[in-house]
């Protein structure tokens, strides 16, 4: 049995036989955009990040906040051995590469020998095994006015040798931890709706401040064209034993995550956005991919080809309902498409069966085509089952709202020519 992903797998396939007969300044622009699509839904994987703190700086709070619920340990463990080694973190809903260094800015010697000669060279082999996405350089919000030029240093080599192997910039976000615990201590920034609002500004006027700093920090290092953000946040979580949270305290991790986010490479940020769950990430990547989709539709279309090659654009979009859904949690390809094709007036067999679909989806989003079909309708049928999809996915609107979204959005589309140039 095929899976659903060798399915589209296959459609992008035969998209790209099907540009090979055409003329290269016409499939140019699809081809683009095919790659970013295959990018996106093809060759997904973890993200890869480089996190780089001291003991205590909250490196495993941060894991665990990204996934919301805990996956690393927290608490106070010694140095020990596994230093300069990828780590592969597990939520309910994806993973997480982390390259931890820890070791390397601590006194306290690992339980047991490395083979590595240094600590930086047990860093340096893990980053030939995998290039690293991004490095997070983590800093408790008290310390960051402390002496933090060594963990600068070793910030800079690491990016280094990753620049050399990889020819290209490394982004570094840099996070302040513990936002929580500066003056006035007792306010909430997580709850700051039941506290005074002067209390609020001057917790929020620190947190700038260190922000600031380390941000300076940074930029007057070798590191300065590479910093992408610096962004203070409070990662704090407690579990009962049984795993259940007791305290949520986090504060500003969704903005962290959306910055990190659009610094990963197209093949990782499907998997994050979706663990992640924070929505309007996850908006934000099925925008992109209805857009993508959308402007390949309207690019195929534009070369006047038979209906009866209008397959893989069918194809293409209920690639799009079932990834929109896996990027909303739901597992990949399975009853929620189904379900959600049923609802929108589609008759579909039991079993998902892509080709079925595809049949099915023909009929409704094309109604009465004739015997091509337009740019402009390929475009704005594209568009309206991308937004439909987010609708009753990511935003968990009713199958009828999301029916009543696929017309308003097709309406909308519709009137937009996506092949014409800029109005004169
Ligand atoms: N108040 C507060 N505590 C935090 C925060 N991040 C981590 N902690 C606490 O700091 C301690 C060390 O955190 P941990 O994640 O184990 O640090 P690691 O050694 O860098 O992995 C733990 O007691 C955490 O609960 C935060 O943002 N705010
Ligand atoms: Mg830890």
């Amino acid at each position: 049995m095929t899976s659903l992903r060798d399915e589209i797998a296959d459609g992008v396939g035969r998209l790209e036989q099907l540009l090979e007969k055409l003329p290269d300044v016409v499939a140019r622009g699809v081809k683009d955009r095919l790659e970013e699509l295959r990018l996106l839904l093809l060759e997904q994987r973890p993200a890869r990040l480089v996190l780089v703190g001291r003991r205590g700086s909250g490196k495993s709070s941060l894991i665990n906040a990204i996934f919301g619920h805990p996956v690393a340990e927290v608490g106070h463990e010694k140095a020990r051995t596994g230093r300069g080694r990828w780590w592969t973190f597990h939520g309910g809903l994806g993973a997480i590469d982390i390259l931890d260094t820890r070791g390397l800015q601590e006194g306290s010697a690992p339980e047991q020998g490395d083979s590595a000669r240094t600590p930086l060279s047990s860093v340096l082999k893990a980053i030939d095994e995998k290039l690293p996405d991004a490095v997070v350089f983590i800093v408790k919000a008290k310390e960051v006015d402390a002496a933090i030029d060594a963990d600068i240093e070793l910030l800079q080599e690491i990016s280094h040798e990753v620049n050399r192997r990889g020819r290209f910039q490394i982004p570094i976000i840099g996070v302040v931890t513990h936002a929580d615990e500066l003056e006035p201590k007792n306010v909430k920034l997580h709850a700051p709706e039941h506290e005074d609002a002067r209390d609020v500004e001057e917790k929020l006027e620190r947190v700038r401040v260190i922000e600031s700093l380390l941000h300076k920090r940074l930029r007057d290092s070798r590191l300065k064209d590479q910093v992408v953000t610096v962004h203070a946040v409070s990662s704090y979580q407690s579990f009962r034993p049984d795993g259940s949270r007791r305290a949520d305290e986090r504060w500003r991790i969704d903005e962290l995550i959306r910055f990190l986010v659009l610094e990963l490479p197209r093949e990782a940020r499907v998997e994050t956005a979706r663990l992640s769950q924070v929505r309007s990430v996850q908006r934000d990547i099925a925008n992109t991919l209805t857009n993508v989709v959308a402007s390949l539709s309207a690019g195929i279309a534009a070369v006047p080809i038979p209906i009866a090659d209008i397959a893989p654009l069918t194809s293409l979009q209920v690639s799009l309902i079932a990834s929109i859904s896996y990027l909303s949690g739901q597992r990949f390809g399975t009853k929620a498409a189904v379900e959600f094709l049923a609802g929108m007036g589609l008759n579909v067999g039991a079993g998902f069966v892509l080709r079925e679909a595809t049949r099915g989806l023909l009929k409704w989003v094309f109604p009465g085509a004739g015997s091509v079909v337009s740019a402009a309708v390929a475009y704005a049928g594209s568009y309206a089952v991308g937004r439909a999809a987010m609708a009753y996915f990511i935003d968990q609107v009713s199958l009828e709202e999301a029916k009543s979204r696929f017309q308003r959005a097709r309406e909308e589309a519709e009137h937009q020519d996506p092949t014409a140039g800029d109005p004169e």
